[in-house]
């Protein structure tokens, strides 16, 4: 399971402000080619996120990509994906490890370079530093931490480092020569009057 180049994110209120299929989007991405999918709904009740993970699940069956759920580590379970991402106000690595086992992905939010050191020494499989730049699709989001935290993020943990924020097919190469493996992106997928699996690729040849 490598954490590495494009990390997309279906992001549920992204897709639907935007009127797109939360299917249609995954079809997208799986034609693509991408191989890291995180599906994030922060509104979602429990049958709707279970019913919306299994659509997802259902479109990259076979593919090999690695579906990772944020902060619902229920559905996680009940849908049988490969892991579940933590922000620093939902539950601690820890605990998810404990109900996740061994076997699954746990990847964690950090905003600061004290963070991120906790997380290394911590359980979880990945560092996600952010936001890199300014976004807009997380409405409590920090401040960026800029390339220079993504390299200061870079010298505090040996583990896969996911960078996430304002990452655009424009400066995802620098954020991954200041040293993250993978770049996580929900607003710079979708271009109006650019098909989402066409900027998928674009993104995979450029983090090739
Ligand atoms: N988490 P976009 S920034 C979901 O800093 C999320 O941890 C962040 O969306 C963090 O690619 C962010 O549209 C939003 O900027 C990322």
């Amino acid at each position: 399971m490598a954490i590495r180049g494009l990390y997309a994110i279906a992001d549920m209120a992204t897709l639907s402000a935007r009127g797109i299929s939360l299917r249609a989007y995954a079809e997208d991405l799986r034609a693509a080619g991408v191989m890291l999918v995180q599906y994030r709904d922060k509104d979602a009740d429990d049958e709707v996120a279970l019913y919306r993970a299994e659509e997802i699940g259902a479109v990259f069956d076979g593919s090999g990509a690695t579906l990772i759920v944020n902060d619902r580590i229920d559905v996680m379970l009940l849908a049988g994906w490969d892991g579940v991402h933590v922000g620093q106000e939902d539950m601690a690595a820890a605990d998810a490890r404990v109900i996740a086992g061994d076997g699954r992905v746990i990847g964690v939010s950090t905003h600061t370079m004290q963070q991120v050191w906790e997380a290394e020494q911590g359980v979880a499989d990945y560092v996600a530093i952010g936001p890199v730049f300014v976004t807009s699709s997380k409405a409590d989001a920090a401040e960026p931490v800029g390339l220079d935290g993504v390299r200061q993020a870079r010298e505090r943990t040996s583990k896969p480092l996911v960078a996430i924020g304002g990452i655009t097919r424009t400066n995802a190469a620098s954020v991954i020569a200041a040293g993250a493996d993978s770049v996580a992106v929900i607003s710079g997928l979708l271009s109006r009057g650019e098909p989402v699996q066409k900027v998928a690729r674009d993104f995979l040849d450029i983090l090739r």
